[in-house]
């Protein structure tokens, strides 16, 4: 064993897929210079390939004591020959990390940090398999949440609620779940796939409940919990539940804003803005533009994009979309020529937090991934949300009956609801209540963010709790 004086020494496991392990590495930055006063160091294990990805993505500069640690991503020679689909991807790193990955991860930690014990794993939620490792070591399990807390709670409720829903979910889709502690406010048919649909066996799913499993089982032990919300988004009934299951969860989300603002440029795509998104903007009156994007997932169909397409058009008010290239060319004939003349633009991908920030913005047309409706609110910013999967449904009633700052399309964007829906939150009466509601939260984020704030005392709280040796 090290000397009883060895500084603590913070493992950070990432889940090395679509935006989660950019978040965590954000999360990390923020902790090890946090931490830095205390001696800490950090040790940010993720698979080798989403290292290369985050190392290219966050350009120079990373806490000096932060290092990459790589963890085994279970792919086997013959699987690395063929293009290996993501979900095969996600069982073969989670297989691996449940069997010997998670603790191979560790033992590289402590062999990088020149033998110093691992005395702290702080692991994305979803990454389950940390959790024994952990306890393998010595070490506290802190698990990070990245998602919404009324997700988490239904994925904490999931066995209570498969017993009371079993296979009706279709015919109660518009049940409201008064039943279920904290969750009044959501339908049966809201939940996140594969909490009483879907395929439980698909590997998301069957992560999100061996999660749930694990964090109800370990929560009186569980050092710390990480919650992606700042006091007061909530609904007073979710807090109070999760209260209950998880005491000892710190709400400090958004977590891009536990960076200094240099920083959060430095530490995702969002850095540059290679398609002059932010000099475009600055041509455009205050709060006149709509921002369009689905996050790093969700892929609307060629039938609705053209919808969208057109409805878009149809309003005539300015808009940036950033949608993949590979979706380009299921745009309308003539669409792309057309709005580039006018009042369009375009992106693969664009600086988002900074774009939902910049005064020309007044809409923002989402996918409501969690990350997306933070920044969303903490920016100020009405929405209309079009779910595709997962959590997104349960955020979208988040976003438009429970908090009030936007709205929800029903299924598929048609051009009339995307005309009315852009027009309504640039223009409207509607779009007014709602901006009034995304602004007061704003508020609330920017107070809780200042110095002395809520989730900076909760931070600290958090970093204290990490750093314990
Ligand atoms: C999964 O989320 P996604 O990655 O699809 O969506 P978000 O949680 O909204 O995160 C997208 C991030 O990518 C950034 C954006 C967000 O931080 O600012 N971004 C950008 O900078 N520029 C672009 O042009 C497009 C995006 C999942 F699909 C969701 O359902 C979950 O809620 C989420 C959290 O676990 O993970």
């Amino acid at each position: 064993a090290s000397s009883p004086t060895a500084p603590p020494h913070v493992a950070v496991v990432a889940f090395p897929f679509s935006s989660h392990a950019a978040v965590l590495l954000a999360f990390a930055r923020a902790l090890a210079t946090a931490a830095a006063p205390s001696g800490a160091t950090l040790s940010f294990l993720s698979t080798a390939a989403s290292i290369a990805q985050l190392r290219k993505a966050a350009g120079a500069g990373s806490p000096s004591n932060l290092r990459f640690v790589e963890i085994p991503d279970g792919a086997s020679a013959a699987a690395e020959k063929g293009a290996v689909p993501v979900p095969r991807q996600m069982e073969m790193f989670m297989a691996a990390a449940e069997h010997g990955g998670a603790q191979a991860g560790l033992d590289a930690a402590r062999a990088a940090a020149g033998g110093v014990r691992v005395s702290c794993v702080v692991a994305d939620s979803f990454v389950w398999p940390a959790a024994e490792a952990a306890a393998a070591v010595g070490a506290p399990w802190v698990p990070v949440w990245t998602a919404s807390s009324c997700a988490l709670l239904a994925h904490l409720l999931t066995d209570a609620l498969r017993e009371d829903i079993g296979d009706q979910a279709a015919s109660r889709a518009n049940e409201l779940l008064v039943t279920h502690p904290g969750l009044g406010n959501y339908h049966v048919g809201d939940l996140p796939d594969g909490v009483v649909t879907g395929d439980f066996n698909y590997v998301i799913n069957l992560l999100l409940h061996r999660m749930a499993q694990r964090l109800s089982q370990s929560a009186a032990a569980a050092a710390a919990v990480a919650l992606n919300a700042f006091p007061g988004l909530d609904p007073p009934e979710v807090t109070a539940a999760l209260a209950d299951l998880l005491p000892n969860a710190l709400p400090f989300g958004p977590y891009h804003l536990l960076l200094p603002d240099d920083d959060i440029n430095a530490t995702s795509p969002a850095a540059a803005d290679p398609h002059g998104c932010l000099e475009w903007l600055d041509r455009h009156p205050s709060r006149a533009v709509a921002y369009v994007s689905f996050g790093t997932v969700a892929s609307p169909r060629a039938d609705e994009l053209r919808e969208l397409a057109a409805g878009l058009e149809a309003t005539g008010a300015p808009f940036i979309w950033s949608l993949r290239e590979d979706s380009w060319p299921l745009l309308p004939t003539g669409f792309l020529d057309r709005v580039a003349g006018t009042n369009g633009l375009v992106v693969p991908w664009a600086p988002q937090v900074a774009v939902l920030r910049h005064r020309s913005v007044g809409a923002f047309v989402t996918h409501a991934g969690w990350a997306s409706v933070m920044e969303g609110v903490s920016c100020g910013v009405p929405m209309a949300c079009r779910p595709f999967f997962g959590d997104q449904r349960m955020n979208a009633r988040s976003v438009a009956t429970v908090g009030g700052f936007g709205k929800a399309f029903e299924g598929a964007m048609a051009r009339d609801a995307v005309a009315e829906a852009v027009e309504g939150m640039l223009r409207g009466e509607e779009g007014r209540r709602m901006r009034a509601r995304a602004e007061e939260l704003q508020a609330m984020v920017a107070a809780a963010f200042a110095p002395g704030g809520a989730c900076r005392r909760n931070f600290d709280e958090f970093v204290g709790i990490v750093c314990r040796v």
